[in-house]
Protein backbone atom coordinates (compact mmCIF):
# COMPACT_ATOMS: atom_id res chain seq x y z
CA UNK A 1 0.00 0.00 0.00
CA UNK A 2 2.90 2.12 1.18
CA UNK A 3 4.85 1.26 -2.19
CA UNK A 4 1.51 1.92 -4.04
CA UNK A 5 0.93 5.64 -2.87
CA UNK A 6 5.02 6.11 -2.88
CA UNK A 7 4.51 5.22 -7.04
CA UNK A 8 1.43 7.42 -7.52
CA UNK A 9 3.62 9.99 -6.41
CA UNK A 10 6.40 9.54 -8.03
CA UNK A 11 4.03 9.60 -10.98
CA UNK A 12 2.54 13.13 -9.65
CA UNK A 13 6.20 13.99 -9.45
CA UNK A 14 7.05 13.33 -13.21
CA UNK A 15 3.70 14.93 -13.90
CA UNK A 16 4.87 18.33 -12.38
CA UNK A 17 8.13 18.34 -13.64
CA UNK A 18 6.47 17.73 -17.06
CA UNK A 19 4.35 20.58 -16.74
CA UNK A 20 6.95 22.83 -15.65
CA UNK A 21 9.44 22.53 -18.25
CA UNK A 22 6.54 22.61 -21.12
CA UNK A 23 5.08 25.74 -19.40
CA UNK A 24 8.47 27.20 -18.90
CA UNK A 25 9.63 26.72 -22.75
CA UNK A 26 5.39 27.98 -23.59
CA UNK A 27 6.16 30.97 -22.23
CA UNK A 28 9.85 31.64 -23.72
CA UNK A 29 8.50 30.94 -26.93
CA UNK A 30 4.90 32.24 -27.15
CA UNK A 31 1.83 31.39 -24.19
CA UNK A 32 -0.51 30.00 -26.24
CA UNK A 33 0.97 26.74 -26.82
CA UNK A 34 1.53 25.18 -23.63
CA UNK A 35 -0.30 22.09 -23.19
CA UNK A 36 -2.92 22.38 -21.23
CA UNK A 37 -3.26 26.11 -22.97
CA UNK A 38 -3.79 24.22 -26.28
CA UNK A 39 -5.60 21.01 -25.12
CA UNK A 40 -7.96 23.61 -23.33
CA UNK A 41 -8.27 24.80 -26.75
CA UNK A 42 -8.43 22.28 -28.76
CA UNK A 43 -11.32 20.74 -26.51
CA UNK A 44 -13.14 24.43 -26.57
CA UNK A 45 -13.07 23.97 -30.48
CA UNK A 46 -14.79 20.15 -30.14
CA UNK A 47 -16.87 21.11 -27.44
CA UNK A 48 -20.54 20.60 -28.83
CA UNK A 49 -22.11 23.84 -29.20
CA UNK A 50 -24.87 22.88 -26.63
CA UNK A 51 -22.75 22.15 -23.83
CA UNK A 52 -20.34 25.12 -24.71
CA UNK A 53 -23.69 27.38 -23.97
CA UNK A 54 -24.15 25.38 -20.69
CA UNK A 55 -20.74 26.16 -19.71
CA UNK A 56 -21.06 29.60 -20.36
CA UNK A 57 -24.52 29.82 -18.85
CA UNK A 58 -23.47 28.26 -15.40
CA UNK A 59 -20.02 29.16 -15.46
CA UNK A 60 -20.18 32.89 -16.67
CA UNK A 61 -16.62 34.15 -17.05
CA UNK A 62 -15.07 31.49 -14.90
CA UNK A 63 -15.61 28.82 -17.71
CA UNK A 64 -12.01 28.33 -18.96
CA UNK A 65 -11.03 28.52 -15.28
CA UNK A 66 -13.52 25.61 -14.83
CA UNK A 67 -11.86 23.74 -18.03
CA UNK A 68 -8.38 24.30 -16.85
CA UNK A 69 -9.19 22.76 -13.75
CA UNK A 70 -10.73 19.96 -15.27
CA UNK A 71 -8.05 19.20 -17.52
CA UNK A 72 -5.17 19.62 -14.52
CA UNK A 73 -7.20 16.98 -12.39
CA UNK A 74 -7.17 14.63 -15.62
CA UNK A 75 -3.74 15.25 -15.67
CA UNK A 76 -3.66 14.31 -12.37
CA UNK A 77 -5.60 11.14 -12.66
CA UNK A 78 -3.41 10.03 -15.28
CA UNK A 79 0.06 11.01 -13.42
CA UNK A 80 -0.51 9.04 -10.54
CA UNK A 81 -1.82 5.74 -12.30
CA UNK A 82 1.64 6.15 -14.74
CA UNK A 83 3.28 6.02 -10.63
CA UNK A 84 1.55 2.82 -9.93
CA UNK A 85 1.90 1.75 -13.60
CA UNK A 86 5.67 1.94 -12.92
CA UNK A 87 6.11 -0.21 -10.48
CA UNK A 88 5.27 -2.95 -13.07
CA UNK A 89 7.05 -1.93 -15.94
CA UNK A 90 8.54 1.26 -15.74
CA UNK A 91 9.68 1.26 -19.69
CA UNK A 92 5.88 1.43 -20.65
CA UNK A 93 5.14 3.77 -18.02
CA UNK A 94 7.76 6.36 -18.97
CA UNK A 95 6.84 5.55 -22.59
CA UNK A 96 3.38 6.75 -21.46
CA UNK A 97 3.87 9.83 -20.10
CA UNK A 98 6.82 10.51 -23.46
CA UNK A 99 3.41 9.49 -25.73
CA UNK A 100 1.32 12.18 -23.60
CA UNK A 101 4.16 15.09 -24.70
CA UNK A 102 3.67 13.81 -28.12
CA UNK A 103 -0.27 13.95 -28.21
CA UNK A 104 0.09 17.34 -26.72
CA UNK A 105 2.47 18.55 -28.94
CA UNK A 106 0.18 17.24 -31.80
CA UNK A 107 -2.47 19.21 -30.52
CA UNK A 108 -0.74 22.35 -29.79
CA UNK A 109 0.42 21.82 -33.65
CA UNK A 110 -3.24 21.58 -34.72
CA UNK A 111 -4.19 24.86 -33.53
CA UNK A 112 -4.95 27.87 -35.96
CA UNK A 113 -2.86 29.89 -34.22
CA UNK A 114 0.36 27.39 -33.94
CA UNK A 115 2.44 29.25 -35.91
CA UNK A 116 5.21 26.75 -36.66
CA UNK A 117 6.77 23.89 -35.48
CA UNK A 118 7.88 25.29 -32.60
CA UNK A 119 4.90 24.85 -31.36
CA UNK A 120 5.11 21.46 -30.32
CA UNK A 121 8.33 21.97 -28.85
CA UNK A 122 7.00 22.46 -25.08
CA UNK A 123 5.17 19.38 -25.10
CA UNK A 124 7.51 17.27 -26.38
CA UNK A 125 10.50 18.67 -23.85
CA UNK A 126 7.69 18.53 -21.33
CA UNK A 127 7.24 14.40 -21.83
CA UNK A 128 10.66 13.87 -21.84
CA UNK A 129 11.39 15.50 -18.86
CA UNK A 130 8.16 13.85 -17.29
CA UNK A 131 9.42 9.88 -18.90
CA UNK A 132 12.71 10.23 -17.43
CA UNK A 133 11.74 11.38 -13.86
CA UNK A 134 8.88 8.68 -13.88
CA UNK A 135 11.94 6.56 -15.06
CA UNK A 136 14.66 7.11 -12.66
CA UNK A 137 12.27 7.61 -9.11
CA UNK A 138 10.28 4.41 -10.44
CA UNK A 139 13.89 2.60 -10.20
CA UNK A 140 14.46 4.23 -6.67
CA UNK A 141 11.27 2.66 -5.62
CA UNK A 142 11.59 -0.77 -6.56
CA UNK A 143 12.48 -3.32 -3.95
CA UNK A 144 15.19 -6.30 -5.55
CA UNK A 145 11.88 -8.52 -5.47
CA UNK A 146 9.65 -5.70 -7.59
CA UNK A 147 12.30 -4.96 -9.91
CA UNK A 148 12.69 -8.71 -10.55
CA UNK A 149 9.75 -8.76 -11.54
CA UNK A 150 9.70 -5.62 -13.26
CA UNK A 151 13.29 -6.61 -15.19
CA UNK A 152 11.45 -10.16 -16.33
CA UNK A 153 8.32 -7.66 -17.84
CA UNK A 154 10.07 -5.00 -19.49
CA UNK A 155 14.12 -5.82 -19.66
CA UNK A 156 15.38 -3.74 -16.05
CA UNK A 157 17.99 -4.51 -14.68
CA UNK A 158 17.58 -5.79 -10.98
CA UNK A 159 18.70 -3.12 -8.76
CA UNK A 160 20.99 -4.37 -5.69
CA UNK A 161 20.37 -1.97 -2.85
CA UNK A 162 18.32 -3.42 -0.21
CA UNK A 163 16.44 -1.95 3.36
CA UNK A 164 15.89 1.43 3.92
CA UNK A 165 18.50 2.43 1.51
CA UNK A 166 16.38 2.82 -1.43
CA UNK A 167 13.40 4.53 0.18
CA UNK A 168 15.45 7.21 1.70
CA UNK A 169 17.08 7.62 -2.16
CA UNK A 170 13.54 7.65 -3.31
CA UNK A 171 12.42 10.81 -0.99
CA UNK A 172 15.41 12.35 -2.01
CA UNK A 173 15.18 12.38 -5.57
CA UNK A 174 11.66 12.73 -5.12
CA UNK A 175 12.02 16.26 -3.16
CA UNK A 176 15.01 16.78 -5.40
CA UNK A 177 12.66 17.03 -8.07
CA UNK A 178 9.64 18.70 -7.01
CA UNK A 179 12.22 21.56 -5.88
CA UNK A 180 13.37 21.39 -9.16
CA UNK A 181 10.06 21.79 -10.94
CA UNK A 182 8.89 24.07 -8.50
CA UNK A 183 12.17 26.03 -9.71
CA UNK A 184 11.40 25.98 -13.00
CA UNK A 185 7.55 26.85 -12.40
CA UNK A 186 8.92 30.18 -11.32
CA UNK A 187 11.41 30.83 -13.97
CA UNK A 188 8.40 30.83 -15.70
CA UNK A 189 6.13 32.73 -14.27
CA UNK A 190 8.75 35.17 -13.76
CA UNK A 191 9.10 35.37 -17.37
CA UNK A 192 5.46 35.52 -18.57
CA UNK A 193 5.13 38.66 -15.71
CA UNK A 194 8.11 40.16 -17.59
CA UNK A 195 6.30 39.83 -20.87
CA UNK A 196 3.15 41.12 -19.13
CA UNK A 197 4.84 44.08 -18.06
CA UNK A 198 6.28 45.03 -21.07
CA UNK A 199 3.22 44.30 -22.79
CA UNK A 200 1.54 46.69 -20.14
CA UNK A 201 4.53 49.40 -20.73
CA UNK A 202 3.78 49.17 -24.36
CA UNK A 203 -0.62 49.66 -24.10
CA UNK A 204 0.71 52.27 -21.78
CA UNK A 205 2.56 54.39 -24.47
CA UNK A 206 -0.14 54.44 -26.54
CA UNK A 207 -1.68 58.17 -27.24
CA UNK A 208 -5.32 58.09 -28.58
CA UNK A 209 -5.83 60.86 -31.22
CA UNK A 210 -8.52 63.24 -30.12
CA UNK A 211 -11.91 62.07 -32.22
CA UNK A 212 -12.04 64.14 -35.66
CA UNK A 213 -15.80 63.39 -35.17
CA UNK A 214 -16.68 63.07 -31.00
CA UNK A 215 -19.58 61.40 -29.83
CA UNK A 216 -22.58 63.28 -29.85
CA UNK A 217 -23.70 64.80 -26.20
CA UNK A 218 -26.04 62.05 -24.31
CA UNK A 219 -28.79 64.25 -23.63
CA UNK A 220 -29.73 64.61 -19.75
CA UNK A 221 -31.61 61.74 -18.29
CA UNK A 222 -29.99 58.99 -20.02
CA UNK A 223 -29.57 58.12 -16.84
CA UNK A 224 -32.27 56.96 -14.20
CA UNK A 225 -29.60 56.59 -11.20
CA UNK A 226 -31.96 53.71 -9.94
CA UNK A 227 -30.00 52.09 -7.56
CA UNK A 228 -29.56 48.38 -8.34
CA UNK A 229 -29.97 49.09 -12.15
CA UNK A 230 -26.65 48.81 -14.73
CA UNK A 231 -25.60 52.36 -15.25
CA UNK A 232 -25.99 54.10 -18.63
CA UNK A 233 -22.38 53.47 -19.85
CA UNK A 234 -20.36 50.07 -18.37
CA UNK A 235 -16.95 50.43 -17.00
CA UNK A 236 -14.51 48.31 -18.31
CA UNK A 237 -13.49 46.22 -15.39
CA UNK A 238 -17.41 45.30 -15.01
CA UNK A 239 -17.79 44.93 -19.28
CA UNK A 240 -18.94 41.34 -19.64
CA UNK A 241 -16.16 39.00 -21.14
CA UNK A 242 -16.61 36.12 -24.02
CA UNK A 243 -14.35 34.97 -25.88
CA UNK A 244 -12.33 31.22 -26.70
CA UNK A 245 -8.83 32.58 -25.41
CA UNK A 246 -7.67 30.82 -23.11
CA UNK A 247 -4.14 33.07 -23.16
CA UNK A 248 -5.43 36.70 -23.68
CA UNK A 249 -3.06 37.76 -26.63
CA UNK A 250 -1.10 40.42 -25.82
CA UNK A 251 0.01 41.76 -28.92
CA UNK A 252 2.66 44.75 -29.17
CA UNK A 253 1.17 47.80 -31.24
CA UNK A 254 4.74 48.61 -33.07
CA UNK A 255 4.63 44.97 -34.80
CA UNK A 256 0.53 44.89 -35.22
CA UNK A 257 -0.44 44.73 -39.08
CA UNK A 258 -3.76 44.58 -40.76
CA UNK A 259 -4.43 42.87 -43.67
CA UNK A 260 -7.57 43.95 -45.78
CA UNK A 261 -7.50 41.90 -48.99
CA UNK A 262 -10.08 39.38 -50.75
CA UNK A 263 -13.26 39.23 -53.15
CA UNK A 264 -13.19 43.03 -55.20
CA UNK A 265 -10.66 44.13 -52.78
CA UNK A 266 -9.07 46.34 -55.69
CA UNK A 267 -6.44 47.35 -53.52
CA UNK A 268 -5.40 44.99 -50.73
CA UNK A 269 -3.62 47.21 -48.15
CA UNK A 270 -1.33 46.25 -44.98
CA UNK A 271 -2.65 48.77 -42.17
CA UNK A 272 -0.48 49.71 -38.59
CA UNK A 273 -1.63 50.68 -36.47
CA UNK A 274 -0.45 54.10 -36.83
CA UNK A 275 -1.81 53.95 -39.71
CA UNK A 276 -5.21 53.67 -38.16
CA UNK A 277 -4.59 56.34 -35.46
CA UNK A 278 -3.93 58.91 -38.35
CA UNK A 279 -7.20 58.68 -39.44
CA UNK A 280 -10.00 60.78 -38.78
CA UNK A 281 -11.29 58.88 -36.16
CA UNK A 282 -14.99 58.58 -34.74
CA UNK A 283 -16.40 58.32 -31.00
CA UNK A 284 -19.76 56.86 -30.37
CA UNK A 285 -21.34 55.31 -27.46
CA UNK A 286 -22.65 51.84 -28.36
CA UNK A 287 -23.95 48.92 -26.70
CA UNK A 288 -22.30 45.38 -27.45
CA UNK A 289 -24.49 41.78 -26.80
CA UNK A 290 -23.19 38.52 -26.66
CA UNK A 291 -25.69 36.11 -28.56
CA UNK A 292 -25.13 33.38 -25.57
CA UNK A 293 -27.01 35.66 -23.19
CA UNK A 294 -29.97 34.39 -21.86
CA UNK A 295 -33.48 36.55 -21.38
CA UNK A 296 -31.85 38.48 -18.25
CA UNK A 297 -28.82 37.58 -18.36
CA UNK A 298 -25.37 39.80 -18.33
CA UNK A 299 -23.83 39.78 -21.25
CA UNK A 300 -24.59 42.83 -22.52
CA UNK A 301 -23.18 46.41 -21.74
CA UNK A 302 -22.59 50.02 -23.41
CA UNK A 303 -19.05 51.65 -23.77
CA UNK A 304 -17.70 55.02 -25.21
CA UNK A 305 -15.64 53.73 -28.15
CA UNK A 306 -12.94 55.66 -30.27
CA UNK A 307 -11.93 53.85 -34.09
CA UNK A 308 -11.71 54.23 -37.35
CA UNK A 309 -14.98 54.20 -39.75
CA UNK A 310 -14.56 50.38 -41.44
CA UNK A 311 -17.14 51.56 -44.10
CA UNK A 312 -14.75 54.29 -45.30
CA UNK A 313 -11.52 52.30 -45.24
CA UNK A 314 -13.74 49.61 -47.05
CA UNK A 315 -14.48 51.96 -49.88
CA UNK A 316 -10.90 53.21 -49.91
CA UNK A 317 -9.82 49.85 -50.56
CA UNK A 318 -12.53 49.51 -53.27
CA UNK A 319 -15.01 47.75 -51.85
CA UNK A 320 -18.65 47.51 -53.00
CA UNK A 321 -21.45 45.99 -50.79
CA UNK A 322 -23.76 43.91 -52.83
CA UNK A 323 -26.20 46.17 -54.01
CA UNK A 324 -24.11 48.30 -55.28
CA UNK A 325 -23.19 45.45 -57.30
CA UNK A 326 -20.17 43.83 -55.44
CA UNK A 327 -19.16 40.13 -55.44
CA UNK A 328 -18.31 39.89 -51.57
CA UNK A 329 -21.22 39.52 -49.33
CA UNK A 330 -19.32 38.60 -46.02
CA UNK A 331 -16.88 39.92 -44.29
CA UNK A 332 -14.78 37.77 -42.34
CA UNK A 333 -12.28 39.29 -39.81
CA UNK A 334 -10.01 36.82 -38.61
CA UNK A 335 -7.91 37.27 -34.94
CA UNK A 336 -4.48 36.60 -34.15
CA UNK A 337 -5.59 33.20 -31.94
CA UNK A 338 -7.57 31.92 -34.93
CA UNK A 339 -11.20 33.28 -34.52
CA UNK A 340 -13.22 33.83 -37.29
CA UNK A 341 -16.01 36.33 -37.21
CA UNK A 342 -18.15 37.09 -40.17
CA UNK A 343 -20.15 40.06 -40.75
CA UNK A 344 -22.84 40.94 -43.95
CA UNK A 345 -21.26 43.48 -46.39
CA UNK A 346 -23.86 44.82 -46.71
CA UNK A 347 -25.05 45.73 -43.20
CA UNK A 348 -21.13 46.98 -42.55
CA UNK A 349 -21.24 49.94 -45.52
CA UNK A 350 -25.19 50.73 -45.03
CA UNK A 351 -23.67 53.96 -43.18
CA UNK A 352 -23.98 52.53 -39.60
CA UNK A 353 -20.93 53.55 -37.18
CA UNK A 354 -18.81 50.50 -38.04
CA UNK A 355 -15.20 50.95 -36.66
CA UNK A 356 -11.94 49.57 -35.86
CA UNK A 357 -12.10 50.22 -32.35
CA UNK A 358 -8.74 51.65 -30.75
CA UNK A 359 -10.26 53.12 -27.54
CA UNK A 360 -13.03 51.75 -25.27
CA UNK A 361 -13.94 54.73 -22.44
CA UNK A 362 -10.91 56.97 -23.02
CA UNK A 363 -8.52 54.67 -22.90
CA UNK A 364 -6.56 52.01 -25.09
CA UNK A 365 -8.64 48.99 -25.43
CA UNK A 366 -7.96 46.40 -22.21
CA UNK A 367 -6.24 43.29 -23.08
CA UNK A 368 -9.53 41.29 -22.41
CA UNK A 369 -11.38 43.62 -24.62
CA UNK A 370 -9.39 43.56 -28.13
CA UNK A 371 -6.29 45.19 -27.80
CA UNK A 372 -4.59 47.09 -29.86
CA UNK A 373 -7.51 46.74 -32.27
CA UNK A 374 -11.33 45.52 -32.58
CA UNK A 375 -14.20 45.28 -34.75
CA UNK A 376 -17.81 46.53 -33.95
CA UNK A 377 -20.95 46.86 -35.81
CA UNK A 378 -23.51 47.77 -33.68
CA UNK A 379 -26.89 45.89 -34.37
CA UNK A 380 -24.94 42.44 -34.53
CA UNK A 381 -24.40 40.23 -31.96
CA UNK A 382 -20.70 40.09 -31.41
CA UNK A 383 -19.88 36.70 -32.82
CA UNK A 384 -20.98 38.01 -35.88
CA UNK A 385 -19.40 41.61 -35.95
CA UNK A 386 -16.86 42.07 -33.16
CA UNK A 387 -13.94 40.04 -33.47
CA UNK A 388 -11.25 41.36 -30.88
CA UNK A 389 -7.58 40.82 -31.48
CA UNK A 390 -8.37 41.53 -35.44
CA UNK A 391 -5.43 40.59 -37.84
CA UNK A 392 -6.80 40.04 -41.15
CA UNK A 393 -10.24 40.74 -43.22
CA UNK A 394 -11.05 39.19 -46.10
CA UNK A 395 -13.67 39.87 -48.63
CA UNK A 396 -15.47 36.89 -49.25
CA UNK A 397 -19.48 35.26 -49.54
CA UNK A 398 -21.07 33.21 -47.26
CA UNK A 399 -21.41 31.03 -49.90
CA UNK A 400 -17.67 30.09 -49.66
CA UNK A 401 -17.00 30.26 -45.94
CA UNK A 402 -18.41 29.47 -42.63
CA UNK A 403 -16.64 31.61 -39.91
CA UNK A 404 -16.15 29.89 -36.44
CA UNK A 405 -19.36 29.90 -34.67
CA UNK A 406 -21.26 28.70 -37.92
CA UNK A 407 -19.39 25.98 -37.73
CA UNK A 408 -20.67 25.23 -34.79
CA UNK A 409 -24.56 25.38 -35.72
CA UNK A 410 -25.14 29.01 -35.02
CA UNK A 411 -26.29 31.55 -37.66
CA UNK A 412 -24.88 33.13 -40.29
CA UNK A 413 -26.39 36.07 -40.07
CA UNK A 414 -27.30 37.66 -36.24
CA UNK A 415 -28.95 41.12 -35.61
CA UNK A 416 -29.76 41.77 -31.74
CA UNK A 417 -33.03 40.51 -31.13
CA UNK A 418 -35.16 42.63 -29.01
CA UNK A 419 -34.82 42.51 -25.21
CA UNK A 420 -35.05 44.22 -21.79
CA UNK A 421 -34.67 43.09 -18.31
CA UNK A 422 -35.57 43.60 -14.78
CA UNK A 423 -32.63 45.07 -13.13
CA UNK A 424 -34.42 45.73 -9.71
CA UNK A 425 -36.24 44.07 -8.02
CA UNK A 426 -33.79 41.41 -8.11
CA UNK A 427 -35.22 37.45 -8.13
CA UNK A 428 -36.81 36.50 -4.94
CA UNK A 429 -36.27 40.12 -3.76
CA UNK A 430 -37.96 40.45 -0.51
CA UNK A 431 -39.19 44.24 -0.56
CA UNK A 432 -41.44 46.18 1.55
CA UNK A 433 -45.56 46.66 0.53
CA UNK A 434 -45.91 50.29 -0.89
CA UNK A 435 -43.92 51.52 -3.38
CA UNK A 436 -41.57 49.53 -5.17
CA UNK A 437 -39.52 50.90 -8.14
CA UNK A 438 -39.28 48.52 -11.31
CA UNK A 439 -36.60 49.21 -13.49
CA UNK A 440 -34.16 48.02 -15.93
CA UNK A 441 -32.68 48.28 -19.35
CA UNK A 442 -33.78 47.25 -22.33
CA UNK A 443 -32.01 47.04 -25.98
CA UNK A 444 -32.68 46.86 -30.09
CA UNK A 445 -29.42 48.22 -31.36
CA UNK A 446 -29.88 50.18 -34.75
CA UNK A 447 -33.49 50.25 -34.07
CA UNK A 448 -33.77 51.83 -30.77
CA UNK A 449 -36.50 51.44 -28.16
CA UNK A 450 -39.44 53.12 -28.13
CA UNK A 451 -41.82 51.81 -25.47
CA UNK A 452 -41.10 49.41 -22.18
CA UNK A 453 -44.38 47.97 -20.39
CA UNK A 454 -44.25 45.86 -17.25
CA UNK A 455 -47.30 44.00 -15.87
CA UNK A 456 -48.12 42.47 -12.30
CA UNK A 457 -49.11 38.76 -12.09
CA UNK A 458 -49.90 38.70 -16.01
CA UNK A 459 -52.45 41.73 -15.26
CA UNK A 460 -52.28 44.80 -17.50
CA UNK A 461 -49.41 45.74 -19.11
CA UNK A 462 -48.22 48.92 -18.01
CA UNK A 463 -46.27 51.85 -19.49
CA UNK A 464 -42.63 52.27 -17.94
CA UNK A 465 -41.49 55.74 -18.03
CA UNK A 466 -38.43 55.58 -20.53
CA UNK A 467 -35.04 57.35 -19.58
CA UNK A 468 -33.61 59.59 -22.61
CA UNK A 469 -32.31 57.78 -25.30
CA UNK A 470 -28.31 57.77 -25.99
CA UNK A 471 -28.94 56.73 -29.88
CA UNK A 472 -30.80 54.15 -31.10
CA UNK A 473 -27.44 52.19 -30.93
CA UNK A 474 -27.50 52.22 -26.99
CA UNK A 475 -29.80 50.39 -24.34
CA UNK A 476 -32.03 52.78 -22.67
CA UNK A 477 -33.35 52.49 -18.88
CA UNK A 478 -36.47 52.16 -18.10
CA UNK A 479 -38.50 52.26 -14.49
CA UNK A 480 -41.62 51.65 -13.17
CA UNK A 481 -43.59 52.72 -9.47
CA UNK A 482 -45.76 49.57 -8.23
CA UNK A 483 -47.49 50.14 -5.34
CA UNK A 484 -46.71 46.66 -4.13
CA UNK A 485 -49.44 44.78 -1.79
CA UNK A 486 -47.74 41.64 0.47
CA UNK A 487 -47.39 38.08 -1.13
CA UNK A 488 -45.55 36.30 -3.75
CA UNK A 489 -45.90 38.36 -7.33
CA UNK A 490 -44.59 38.17 -10.92
CA UNK A 491 -43.43 41.39 -12.19
CA UNK A 492 -42.74 40.91 -16.55
CA UNK A 493 -41.16 43.05 -18.83
CA UNK A 494 -41.22 44.05 -22.77
CA UNK A 495 -40.23 46.43 -24.98
CA UNK A 496 -40.84 47.74 -28.58
CA UNK A 497 -38.82 48.62 -30.76
CA UNK A 498 -38.24 52.04 -32.87
CA UNK A 499 -39.64 50.75 -35.69
CA UNK A 500 -42.59 49.49 -34.13
CA UNK A 501 -42.08 45.68 -33.55
CA UNK A 502 -43.28 44.41 -29.93
CA UNK A 503 -40.44 42.11 -28.28
CA UNK A 504 -42.04 38.45 -28.22
CA UNK A 505 -43.39 36.39 -25.99
CA UNK A 506 -41.66 33.09 -27.57
CA UNK A 507 -39.09 31.91 -25.30
CA UNK A 508 -36.06 30.51 -27.83
CA UNK A 509 -32.65 29.25 -26.75
CA UNK A 510 -29.56 31.43 -27.40
CA UNK A 511 -28.49 28.95 -30.23
CA UNK A 512 -28.41 29.52 -32.96
CA UNK A 513 -29.63 33.24 -33.29
CA UNK A 514 -30.26 34.52 -29.53
CA UNK A 515 -32.70 34.36 -26.96
CA UNK A 516 -36.03 35.91 -27.05
CA UNK A 517 -39.01 35.94 -24.32
CA UNK A 518 -40.32 38.56 -21.96
CA UNK A 519 -37.90 38.71 -18.74
CA UNK A 520 -39.75 38.21 -15.58
CA UNK A 521 -39.02 38.18 -11.72
CA UNK A 522 -40.71 36.46 -8.91
CA UNK A 523 -40.43 39.06 -5.85
CA UNK A 524 -41.93 38.17 -2.00
CA UNK A 525 -43.66 41.19 -0.90
CA UNK A 526 -43.46 41.23 3.00
N1 LIG B 1 -10.81 37.00 -31.11
C1 LIG B 1 -12.04 36.86 -30.61
N2 LIG B 1 -12.94 37.84 -30.77
C2 LIG B 1 -14.18 37.73 -30.27
C3 LIG B 1 -14.58 36.55 -29.59
C4 LIG B 1 -13.62 35.51 -29.45
O1 LIG B 1 -13.89 34.45 -28.87
N3 LIG B 1 -12.36 35.71 -29.97
N4 LIG B 1 -15.86 36.45 -29.08
C5 LIG B 1 -16.88 37.30 -29.68
C6 LIG B 1 -18.09 37.32 -28.90
S1 LIG B 1 -19.02 35.89 -28.91
C7 LIG B 1 -18.53 38.43 -28.25
S2 LIG B 1 -20.06 38.49 -27.57
C8 LIG B 1 -17.68 39.61 -28.12
C9 LIG B 1 -17.48 39.97 -26.67
O2 LIG B 1 -16.66 41.08 -26.53
P1 LIG B 1 -16.15 41.48 -25.08
O3 LIG B 1 -15.48 40.28 -24.49
O4 LIG B 1 -15.25 42.65 -25.26
O5 LIG B 1 -17.39 41.84 -24.29
O6 LIG B 1 -16.41 39.42 -28.69
C10 LIG B 1 -16.41 38.72 -29.92
N5 LIG B 1 -15.07 38.74 -30.45
MO1 LIG C 1 -20.97 36.38 -28.01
Amino acid sequence: MARAAAAALSGLVAGYAALAVAELLAVALRPSTGPVTAVGAAVIDRTPSGVKDWAVRTFGTDDKLVLQAGILAFLVLCAALLGILALRTRRLAAGCVAAFGVLGAGIALSRPDAGGLLAALPSLAGGIAGAVVLYVLAGQLASPEAAEVGAAASGDLPRPDSGDLPRRRFVLATAGVAAGATGVGAAARALEAGSTAAAEAGRATVELPAPASPAPPLPRGVDLRVEGVAPFRTANRDFYRVDTALDVPRIDPGSWRLRLHGKGVGNPRVLTFQDLLGRALVERDITLTCVSNEVGGPYVGTARWLGVPLGALLEEAGVRPPSRGGPADQLVARSVDGMTVGSPVETVMDGRDAMLAVGMNGEPLPFDHGFPVRMLVPGLYGYVSACKWIEDIELTTFDDYDAYWVKRDWAREAPVKTQSRIDTPKPFARPAAGRVTVAGVAWAQHRGIDRVEVRVDEGAWQQAELAAEGSVDTWRQWRWDWAATPGSHILQVRATDGTGALQTAKRTRTIPDGASGWHSVVVNVT
